[in-house]
């Protein structure tokens, strides 16, 4: 019984759970490298975005940084590692615990350049 229960928690935090609903929500994409994951976040250090929705609506680029997405059950990252290369389209949902939503994520050639800041 409590070996369930543990096995329900470490699933829990696996984190695939969150809802992949947005899959027809607006999406935005990127490409970098992931510096760290931590449960069912990454924080990826990402390539300048041409464009994305602010929290204020408006549209706009954003320069390189590192910035932290949460996994969904539309993109799984068991197969990811720190130090991949990824390429990454993601949903916004400001004001909530998860505002950065991956909806796909793709593991790059290893040799791929990235436009990141040194
Ligand atoms: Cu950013």
């Amino acid at each position: 019984m409590r070996l369930l229960l543990v096995l329900l928690l470490l699933l829990g935090c696996r984190g695939a759970d969150l809802p992949a609903a947005d899959l027809s929500a607006e999406r935005f994409a990127t490409r970098g490298k992931i510096m760290k994951i931590d449960g069912h976040t990454l924080e990826i250090q990402h390539e300048r975005i041409s464009k994305m929705r602010t929290v204020d609506g408006t549209l706009e680029p954003m320069e390189p940084m590192t910035m932290v997405f949460s996994a969904t059950s539309a993109a799984p990252i068991e197969q990811i590692a720190v130090g991949d290369l990824v390429k990454v389209e993601f949903t916004t949902h400001y004001r909530t615990d998860a505002v950065l939503r991956l909806v796909s994520i793709e593991k790059l050639p290893a040799g791929t350049t990235l436009e990141l800041p040194r």
